[in-house]
Order: structure tokens, then C-alpha cells, then sequence
């Protein structure tokens, strides 16, 4: 009998995970069809820096530029579903005491998955609030969603019924903080956890890419999907080179046929 394949190895792990923090990004919902910030640096997205366009200098200079690229990109999620690896998540509920996912992706894939506990630490881009005074901000489905156009052309950002400012996703932009009381759950849940799983992320953006380095800190066995090794590898304990649509099924069969809940 061989070495354990990784995929056993890390049923083995997650059988006897007691907590356990699921950290995922943009390659999460890449089989979902809504490309990665990494993918976005070709072809149409080209255009469309996300460390350029997601500030709100950007938003400030040309709202309706920023206005339009998130249109285009809900667009993009309306049309997507989330896909076997979303659900194998769902399933690992099933077999592990507590899971929280705490996702940097704004597509709500997760919720729509049916995901219990999920911290969208950048927010969600189906929620809204106005620019200046961050009023909460309710949008018909002709606003979130206007009709097709080129995702190159602006489309007019709806204005806040109660002060007129423009409004916004809301969602965190580079240069913004992080919510204070999620990033603390979320750092402390990687503080408590026993195993974290870190899925499609290239582990760029902060403070969102410390979190594993918190979990690793205190003892957590670190269990990375990818499908390249990303900025987090070296810490992993345990690195699976596959994408989350494939991998994460296959995890999930492993700790069932493994009996479930840890002892
Ligand atoms: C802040 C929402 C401070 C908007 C996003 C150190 C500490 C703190 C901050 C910084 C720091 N150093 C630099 C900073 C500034 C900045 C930052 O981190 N910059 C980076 C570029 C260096 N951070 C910030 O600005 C943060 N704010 O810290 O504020 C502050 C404090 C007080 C007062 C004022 C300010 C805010 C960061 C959040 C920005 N918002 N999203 C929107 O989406 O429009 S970030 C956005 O980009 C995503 O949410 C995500 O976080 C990031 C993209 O990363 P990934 O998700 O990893 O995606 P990527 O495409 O890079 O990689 C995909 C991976 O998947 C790859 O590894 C690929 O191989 C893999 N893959 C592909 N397909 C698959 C797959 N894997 C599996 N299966 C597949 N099928």
C-alpha cells in the first residue's frame, strides 16, 4: 500500500478537525465563469485593473466608468451558479463540528451554495450604499442590473434617496478597511481553528493573505487547492494542485467514506 494519497491525507485531517476555517478567492468561483483578478490581466479585462478601478480615487474621478464595471460584473454572477466545489463545502458542514468560509470573493456564490457560516470580508457586490455618507441603499432589479451595454461603457450610478451622493457597491475597495468586527472574527477564528483550508487564492491582497500565517501560528494544519502554487505554498502543510470544481468533491468523498464527524 502507497504513501496516502494528499487527498486522503487531508480527509484524514479534516475527519478530526473539531473547527474549521475555509479561506477561498477569486479561483473559488473561476469554474463558476466569473474570472480571477489573475485571468482579469488578459484579454477584456485587460482594461479593467481592479487595483486601478476598485479605490474610490476611481469611483471619485469617473463614477459612472466604476458604475459600469460592476454592472458588468453582476451581470457575470446573475449568470453563474456555483459549481460541485461549492457544494462538497456545503457537505464538509456535514462532517465537521463548526465551518466558517471566509471568502474574498464579492459574488455571494457561497450563500447561493447554501454555505452556513460565511465572512465576506470585501463585502458583497449585491449590496449598496451611497459614496459619501455610506447610507445602506435598496436598488430596483433595473438598477443593479441594466441592460446589457459594452462593459466599457459607463452606465450612470443611481443617486442615495436620502443625501443624492452617488451610490456604491458595497464592497471593500483597495485602500479601505476591512469591516473591524469581521476581520477580528475572522482572525481569530484562524487563531482557533484545527485545520484551514485555503482555496484559489493567490494570496496577494492584505489582510485577507495573513490569515493562514495566523493559522499556521497556532497549530493549525494548513491544507492549500490550487492550481498553481500561489504566495501561500510555503506554509502550507499540504499543497493540492487541482482546481476547487474537482478537488474539493474528491476531498469530500474521501471524509465521508472516512465516516464523518471526527471523534
Ligand atoms: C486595507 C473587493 C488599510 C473589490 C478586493 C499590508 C497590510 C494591509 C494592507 C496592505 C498591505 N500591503 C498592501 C496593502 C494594500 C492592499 C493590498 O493588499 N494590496 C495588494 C495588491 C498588495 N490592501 C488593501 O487595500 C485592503 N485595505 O488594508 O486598508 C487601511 C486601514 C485603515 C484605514 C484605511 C486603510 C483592502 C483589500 C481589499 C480590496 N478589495 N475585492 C472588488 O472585488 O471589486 S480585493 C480582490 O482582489 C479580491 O477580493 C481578492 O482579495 C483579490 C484577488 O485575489 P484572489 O482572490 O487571490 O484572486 P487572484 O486572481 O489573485 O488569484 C486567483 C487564484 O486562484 C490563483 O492563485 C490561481 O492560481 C487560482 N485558481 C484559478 N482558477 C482556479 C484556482 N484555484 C482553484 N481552482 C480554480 N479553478
Amino acid at each position: 500500500m502507497g504513501p496516502p494519497d494528499r487527498l486522503s491525507r487531508a480527509a484524514r485531517s479534516l475527519e478530526s478537525a473539531r473547527e474549521l476555517v475555509v479561506v477561498t478567492g477569486a479561483g473559488m468561483s473561476q469554474e463558476s465563469g466569473i474570472p480571477t483578478f489573475r485571468d482579469a490581466r488578459e484579454g477584456l479585462w485587460a482594461r479593467f485593473d481592479p487595483e486601478e478601478l476598485a479605490t474610490r480615487r476611481a469611483f471619485r474621478e469617473d463614477p459612472d466608468r466604476v458604475w459600469g464595471w460592476y454592472c458588468y460584473r453582476r451581470r457575470l454572477v446573475e449568470k453563474a451558479r456555483p459549481h460541485p466545489g461549492h457544494h462538497a463545502l456545503v457537505r464538509l458542514e456535514g462532517a465537521v463540528p463548526r465551518v466558517t468560509i471566509v471568502t474574498q470573493n464579492i459574488d455571494g456564490l457561497h450563500g447561493r451554495a447554501g454555505s452556513a457560516r460565511v465572512l465576506e470580508v470585501h463585502g458583497n457586490l449585491w449590496r449598496f450604499r451611497c459614496f459619501e455618507r455610506d447610507h445602506p441603499v435598496e436598488l430596483s432589479e433595473e438598477e443593479a442590473l441594466p441592460p446589457e451595454t459594452e462593459p466599457t461603457r459607463g452606465i450612470a450610478a443611481p443617486r442615495c434617496p436620502r443625501c443624492g451622493s452617488r451610490v456604491r457597491p458595497d464592497v471593500v475597495w483597495f485602500g479601505e478597511p476591512l469591516d473591524e468586527a469581521m476581520l477580528a472574527r475572522a482572525r481569530s477564528l484562524a487563531g482557533s481553528c484545527d485545520v484551514m483550508l485555503v482555496v484559489g487564492t493567490s494570496g496577494v491582497v492584505y489582510p485577507a493573505a495573513a490569515l493562514p500565517g495566523v493559522a499556521g501560528s497556532a497549530g493549525a494544519t494548513l491544507i492549500e487547492v490550487n492550481t498553481e502554487p500561489s504566495r501561500l505554498t510555503s506554509q502550507a502543510d499540504l499543497f493540492i494542485e487541482g482546481t476547487a470544481g474537482r478537488v474539493l468533491p474528491g476531498l469530500m468523498d474521501r471524509v465521508i467514506e472516512g465516516g464523518g464527524f471526527g471523534g
